[in-house]
């Protein structure tokens, strides 16, 4: 048997043929925390789920293009490649001279598979530059609010996001981890495109210094560390009481407050309630979030003691007001002064992504051209289901007003909108609008049954490619391990085939093979780095060898020049300094974003709180038909975790399952109960692939038999300036299902037909 090396998002591993068109896979000998997902990948590499030839919604086929209630429901008909591209062909055609480019939305956020060729999205964005261009979407689900707001307080995201201190650095230099949001290490073997080893789930799990853990869950506290248990979405009210008592007990770094940033004295002024009549006062924040004052108050002195380190997860920007814990977390930093000293000041995604606190370089790494878009329109990622509902609405974002196009088609690859996106019944009522849904999928995902035409896509095991996340340590060699799925093909290939239809095949390939690109995507990173200075060796010494250890690249984070030299190394900041209070923020006029980090309650909709996190058992929704995450299903239903006394209140017993409903939707989830999450707080991870089904209890109303949260969340953006993904959190009751239990069905294929 022979073991090649490949990667994937929870990080490099080795695979090998099982000599029956299966997969084994083991993890590198020198990873010192090898993920757990590892466990998902010999059954979804060949499930019975895979796509395994194009297939067209029937009533598209036999109706043609056009709105229709039908996408989700409809039965598929099974066709040949020949057949799929001359539809697909022939309606981008279409719909780009009738209503111009603009009419197609190619945003298709995903995360896809690692490989930096055979990247989805990459290659959908490059297609579509050649035919004219296409609808995009800025930002991202995971810290797309974080991405607006950042500029205007330190001048650039990459400032807080691209530069954080290794895990290393932490360990010298800090004395106090204050974690907003926790440091769950089951977040912590992926990042995107991989990494070689895990360390920074090794180091997290143990970080050897003291840890203040704020976060309704226990799972987030690390090991020895101290959990604050708070209630969800109020972390702001602790965060601005912990300014105050560094304020009145004058522990606030006043030279570096006066040297570095602006806008300090405005917010002095809301601390003390000089501006609002509310002073916020640890007595008054322990009312909202639930931590006693005295608690806070001493941890405010401890912060002030020695090098902290303020981090809040990406989880907390998730939400609705999501710019405040971020920006608040920064002003308690600039407080503290150490912004810009080792293992001190403002972390951000600690515990959120294995990339933050790596210590590879960051280094340009191969990367397929994509073109240039000439289409203008774009929206923030998270309002698609917005913009096909509202063609030709307004809508707020960063200070300006944007419209929203009339999409007629919708081209989508690598990513699955019917896991991501919030309130799921409503995607649907959306994914009814356009006149063609074209789907590239590995797997019958619930997107890909709300398809009209589903185009059938390898995995990385079954093709060739480079791979390195950022911050990562070396590039691994992906070798091909399994012959493809049925008719499946590469995504450069799917649209190499679409673009001969449409004329544009030399434009699009520039006569390359899939190998050729690789090959080619190498040599120019390898010529780069080989001006710089730097020893790299041909490909196919690479290729042979199976991977490359990335060259390290002295650098500079902004953040730290900054403080060295504030004047001569000023932010891309209006004032070139941190802005506490930002006169540009605040001219927009937004009463969900004011010029100053503030509590912003919040109302209350449901006696629950329900926390919609990362699942620790797969990606997202990748490998939900995997081993692992099917082994911690309850009755074949993704867990939910409630506190005992909430489960008592409700007649609710350990491996009950439970109907959980708000006012916009509902699904089945079986009960775990655990004293590890804070009482009034469930929690239901993402990924359980979306299965709606009449409910047999409301008539009218769907279900989501299987568990998708998304089927509760509220689709609204953080804020006006942001229109950042807001699903972390929502309301929600639960109650025991009385049966009888539907099946869950899409763990099967959906009936195909022949043509
Ligand atoms: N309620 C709630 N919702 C959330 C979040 C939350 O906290 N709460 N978190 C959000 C976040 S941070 C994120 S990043 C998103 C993630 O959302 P997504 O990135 O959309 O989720 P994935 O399941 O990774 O979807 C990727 C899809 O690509 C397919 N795929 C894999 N490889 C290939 C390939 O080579 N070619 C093609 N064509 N397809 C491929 C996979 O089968 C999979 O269906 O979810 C968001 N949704
Ligand atoms: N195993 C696994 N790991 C992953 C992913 C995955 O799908 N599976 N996805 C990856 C991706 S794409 C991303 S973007 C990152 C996301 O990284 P994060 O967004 O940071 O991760 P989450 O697990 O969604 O949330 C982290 C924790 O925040 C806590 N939390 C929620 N609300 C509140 C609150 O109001 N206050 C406080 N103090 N805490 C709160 C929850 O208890 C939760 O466990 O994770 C990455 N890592
Ligand atoms: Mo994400």
């Amino acid at each position: 048997m022979d073991w090649v090396p490949t990667t994937a998002h929870w990080g490099a591993y080795q695979a090998a043929s099982d000599g029956n068109g299966g997969v084994r896979v083991r993890p590198r000998a020198d990873d010192p925390a090898p993920s757990p997902l590892l466990g998902n990948v010999p059954e979804i590499a060949r499930h019975s789920t895979r796509v395994q030839r194009p297939a067209v919604r029937r009533g598209w086929l036999s109706g043609g293009p056009g709105p229709s209630s039908r996408r989700g429901k409809d039965e598929f008909v099974e066709v040949d490649w020949d057949t799929a591209f001359t539809l697909v062909a022939a309606q981008l055609d279409r719909v780009r001279h009738e209503s111009g480019n603009e009419a197609i939305y190619g945003g298709s956020y995903g995360w896809g598979s690692a490989g930096r060729f055979h990247h989805a999205q990459s290659q959908l964005h490059r297609f579509l530059n050649t035919i004219g261009g296409y609808t995009a979407s800025r930002n991202n689900y995971s810290f797309g609010t974080s991405q607006v707001l950042l500029p205007h307080v330190v001048g650039s995201s990459a400032a807080v996001l691209g530069y954080a201190d290794s895990w290393a650095t932490v360990r010298e230099h800090t004395d106090l981890i204050v974690a907003f949001g926790g440091l769950p290490t089951k977040n912590l073997s992926i990042s995107p495109g991989g990494v070689t080893r895990h360390t920074s789930a090794a180091a997290a799990a143990d970080p050897g210094m003291a840890v203040a853990s704020i976060s309704p869950l226990a799972d987030d506290v690390p090991a020895g560390g101290r959990w604050y248990s708070i209630e969800p979405g109020t972390d702001v009210a602790m965060q601005l009481a912990l300014a105050h008592t560094l304020l009145t007990e004058d522990l606030h770094d006043a030279d570096f407050l006066e040297r570095c940033c602006t806008g300090f004295d405005v917010f002095a002024d809301y601390l003390l309630g000089a501006s609002d009549g509310v002073p916020k006062t640890p007595e008054w924040a322990a009312g909202i979030c639930g931590v006693e004052a005295s608690e806070i108050r001493e941890l405010a002195r401890r912060m002030a003691a020695g090098r902290t380190l303020v981090t809040v997860t990406w989880s907390l920007q998730r939400t609705r007001g999501g710019e405040q814990p971020v920006w608040a977390g920064i002003a308690l930093a600039a407080m503290l002064g150490q912004i810009g000293l080792p293992g001190g000041g403002f972390g951000h995604g600690y515990g959120s992504m294995a990339d933050v606190g790596d210590v590879g370089p960051v280094l340009w790494l191969p990367t397929l051209p994509q073109g240039s878009n000439p289409v203008r329109a774009f929206i923030p990622v998270a309002r698609v289901a917005d913009m096909l509902l509202n063609p030709g609405a307004e809508f707020d974002y960063d200070g300006q007003r944007l419209t929203y196009p009339d999409i007629r088609l919708v081209h989508w690859a690598g990513g699955n909108p019917f896991h991501h996106h919030q309130d799921l019944n409503r995607l649907r009522r959306a994914f009814a609008r356009p006149e063609t849904v074209v789907v590239h999928e590995t797997h019958w995902t619930a997107t890909a049954r709300h398809a009209d035409v589903v185009l059938p896509a390898t995995t990385s095991l079954e093709r060739e490619d480079l791979g390195a996340g950022r911050r990562d340590t070396h590039l691994t060699a992906m070798h091909r391990v399994l012959d493809p799925v049925g008719e499946a093909r590469d995504d450069f290939s799917i649209l190499a085939g679409l673009a001969e239809r449409l004329g544009v095949r030399q434009r699009f390939t520039q006569g390359r093979s899939a190998r050729g690109w690789v090959e080619h995507l190498y040599d120019r990173w390898r010529e780069q780095l080989l001006t710089q200075g730097h020893d790299v060796p041909d490909f196919d010494t690479f290729w042979a060898a199976g991977e490359l250890r990335l060259p390290e690249v002295p650098e500079d984070p902004p953040l730290k020049r900054f403080r060295r030299d504030p004047e001569r190394e000023r932010l891309h900041t209006p004032s070139g300094r941190i802005e506490l209070f930002s006169a540009e923020v605040d001219s927009f006029g937004y009463d969900d974003c004011p010029g100053h980090p503030a509590w912003l309650p919040q109302e209350r909709r449901g006696p629950l709180h329900l926390i919609a996190n990362q699942p620790p058992t797969r990606l997202h929704g990748q490998g939900d038909v995997g081993a692992l995450s099917r082994e911690s299903k309850v009755a074949g239903r993704e867990p939910i975790t409630l506190h005992p006394d909430d489960a008592a209140a409700r007649g609710i017993t350990e491996g009950a399952v439970v109907r959980v409903f708000n006012e916009r939707g509902a699904c089945l989830a079986g009960a775990r109960l655990s004293n590890r999450v804070r009482p009034g707080v469930v929690v239901l991870p993402t990924g359980a692939w979306f299965d709606p089904q009449p409910d047999p209890e409301r008539p009218g109303q769907d279900l989501c038999v299987h568990g998708n949260p998304n089927a509760l969340t509220e689709d609204v953006g953080a804020s006006r300036l942001s229109q950042g993904c807001a699903g972390q959190r929502s309301h929600v009751d639960v109650e025991l299902f009385p049966g009888p239990l539907p099946e869950v069905q899409v763990h099967a294929p959906p009936p195909l037909h022949p043509a």
